[in-house]
């Protein structure tokens, strides 16, 4: 059974979740109308999918364990973008936000001696080291394109083997 600050935790958990998945969207929707950012555009479309894969792994834990998962309603992302660049500067900052709410679940878990969440949480911390590197990776990427327009051509066209092992 769930204790009640761990069931509202975890809840707001499915919540960063989903909010990821839907700014990961609008980031592909953005990306899908720009000229030549086809990669970077199915980079975010798998990404929200990703997302909403870690928010569905949450609200089936919660049930299991005998609490109520919450769905949460929609907030409207960040839809528009003034380039490439900000919009994964904004993707680090994201998942760094979202490292931070992970440690501080596993944090919480262990002061309630739940061990079953704690154990359920470590896939999630495994994630997170994998997501910020990607990140970072690609932030460097950029960094080093700058304003050469063929290197953007490149990193557009070489984005999806920068996903680590997934
Ligand atoms: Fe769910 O890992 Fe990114 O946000």
């Amino acid at each position: 059974m769930l204790s009640k600050p761990i069931q509202a935790a975890l809840n707001s958990q499915v919540q960063m979740e989903a909010e990821s998945s839907q700014a990961y969207l609008a980031m592909a929707s953005w990306a899908e109308i720009q000229p030549g950012l086809d990669g970077v555009s199915t980079f975010f479309y798998q990404q929200s999918d990703e997302e909403r894969i870690h928010m569905l792994k949450l609200i089936r834990f919660v049930n299991e364990r005998g609490g109520f998962a919450l769905i949460p309603a929609l907030i409207q992302p960040t839809i528009t973008f003034k380039s490439v660049k900000s919009v994964f500067a904004e993707f680090l900052k994201h998942e760094l936000k979202v490292s931070e709410s992970i440690n501080d679940l596993v944090h919480l878990s262990l002061t309630e001696k739940d061990y079953a969440t704690h154990n359920f949480l470590q896939w999630y911390v495994n994630e997170q080291i994998e997501e910020e590197r990607t990140a970072r990776v690609l932030n460097d990427k950029l960094e080093l394109v700058g304003d050469d327009r063929s290197g953007l051509y490149l990193f557009d066209r070489d984005i999806l083997n920068y996903r680590g092992k997934k």
